[in-house]
């Protein structure tokens, strides 16, 4: 379609380094054809082109002091993207790599994967190139309060709620509240993943894990099948992967495989959950002290690894939870994954899947879970800390894992239904892209020019 084109060509021309983000839009405008013929109004009224152009984009510079005393400077970012159905709304990402493509590729998935969850939520993304790793609390205490020296003016409660994502976790979000609070003299429910003490929210810590667990049984169930007794696979070992094999442990299931910047553990017993959370919530240490510990597990690090092919995906199973980071499974991988029977593939991470590896998932009619619906569990439940923040009302883990449970089920049946009504049934990528698109671009529409 030509206006679908045009987009695609415009964002290359305009922002040539910016990969991700080109692949993000790709994959959404290329599954919105059909809702893009079928209504016209869109294109009258330049809805994509609004949509892949961030109403503001916060580029700034963090400077900060070592624990040498050396003065460190990094580049970090906000990018507001779409309001028209609550405020901005979207994680920070601390990790060497981010730059403007990679928040702006998070940032637009974040508008669609917002709408899906049923809450009020616009969307925006931040982050920034520091990297967590090998620092001092002392030292990363001291880059959140840099960091939240600007970016206090530009959040608020009713205007940018950011929280965790690589990176970024419980600690990293004590800081930079702390710094906010102290700064605007306010106690306001700004950030999301707060600690229980001060207004956080119950299952905010499992909610993206146990969500895209709850999404994979409502896959699942639709071909009469579960996840008791099966063999997963799951990449990644931090808050996502590990919240992921812990429901997969309650619904029987066996997780055998986790995977971090260094390497993979196979371990064909099943992951030992406490061990995991000692090494990587505890020591934030590499899984090589996993297979120290657990003698029958086998440690390959990523030198070993051939072609750059993922070995996580080499792995027979029934399930596979991809939990890392964006592009960690290719065509290859995802070929491998089929010829040894998989039948669910749950995204947890953000673009996991390449575009040619979810072509394939696709065409082979798998149950097939992409990010934005996926892992969507661990915005709502941010959603429900904001609701709980509203209303100075903390809710109970029951009633809040109950909530999340049912908004799993609702974006799988909106988007399982959206596809059936454009004569995709099955394709959850067209579902969930439509589904999303939709609700938003008829808000654009609705409040008017701007
Ligand atoms: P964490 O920082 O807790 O964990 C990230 C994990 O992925 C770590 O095991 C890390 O390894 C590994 N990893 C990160 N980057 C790379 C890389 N370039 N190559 C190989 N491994 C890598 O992050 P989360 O668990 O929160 O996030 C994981 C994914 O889930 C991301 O795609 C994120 O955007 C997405 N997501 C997160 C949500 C949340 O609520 N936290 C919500 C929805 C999606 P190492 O330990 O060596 O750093
Ligand atoms: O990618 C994501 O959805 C997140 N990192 C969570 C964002 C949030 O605001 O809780």
């Amino acid at each position: 379609m030509e206006y679908i084109n045009n987009i695609n060509n415009l964002i290359k021309e305009k922002y040539p380094m910016q990969l991700e983000f080109h692949q993000a839009v790709r994959e959404v405008t290329e599954s919105l054809e059909p809702v893009l013929k079928k209504y016209g109004k869109y294109e009258q009224n330049a809805i994509l082109e609004r949509l892949v152009t961030p109403d503001r984009e916060i580029h700034f510079r963090v400077t900060w002091v070592d624990d040498n005393g050396k003065v460190q400077v990094n580049r970090a970012y906000r990018i507001e993207f779409n309001s028209a159905i609550g405020p901005y709304k979207g994680g920070l990402r601390f990790h060497p790599s981010v730059n403007p493509g990679i928040i702006k590729f998070l940032g637009f998935e974040q508008i669609f994967k917002n709408a899906l969850t049923t809450l009020a939520m616009g969307g925006g993304k931040g982050g920034s190139d520091f990297d967590p790793k090998g620092k001092s609390d002392a030292e990363v205490m001291r880059f959140c309060q840099a960091f939240m020296n600007e970016l206090y003016r530009h959040i608020g409660a009713h205007t940018d709620v950011p929280a965790g994502d690589i990176g970024v976790g419980a600690r990293e979000i004590g800081y930079l509240y702390g710094q906010y609070r102290k700064i605007t003299n306010r106690f306001d429910g700004v950030l999301t993943g707060k600690a229980l003490n001060w207004g956080g929210s119950l299952v905010r810590t499992e909610a993206t894990g146990y969500g895209c667990v709850y999404f994979a049984q409502e896959m699942l169930k639709e071909i009469g099948e579960n996840l008791d007794g099966k063999i997963c696979t799951v990449s990644g070992s931090g808050n996502v992967a590990i919240y992921t094999i812990e429901k997969l442990q309650q619904f029987g299931a066996l997780a055998v495989t986790i995977s971090d910047s260094k390497g993979m553990i196979y371990d064909k017993e099943g992951i030992d959950l406490a061990l995991l959370k000692e090494i990587k919530e505890v020591k934030r240490a590499s899984l090589e002290e996993y297979a120290k510990e657990k003698k029958n597990a086998q440690y390959t690090p990523i030198s070993q690894y051939k072609d750059g092919i993922n070995p996580v995906w080499h792995i027979p199973c029934f399930a596979a939870f991809p939990s890392a980071t964006q592009n960690e499974l290719n065509l290859e991988d995802a070929k491998a994954l089929l010829k040894n029977g998989c039948k669910c593939v749950s995204e947890g991470a953000n673009m996991p899947s390449t575009i040619e590896a979810v072509h394939e998932f696709i065409n082979a009619k798998i149950c097939y879970g992409p990010g934005k619906a996926a892992n969507a569990g661990g915005v709502a439940v941010s959603g429900l800390e904001m609701a709980q923040n509203a209303s100075m009302t903390p809710w109970s883990f029951e009633q809040t894992d109950k909530k999340l449970h049912q908004i799993m089920e609702s974006i799988f049946s909106n988007a399982s239904e959206t596809a059936k009504e454009f004569n995709a049934a099955g394709n959850l990528v067209v579902g969930a892209n439509i589904a999303g698109f939709r609700k938003v671009a008829d808000s654009m529409i609705d409040q008017g020019v701007l």
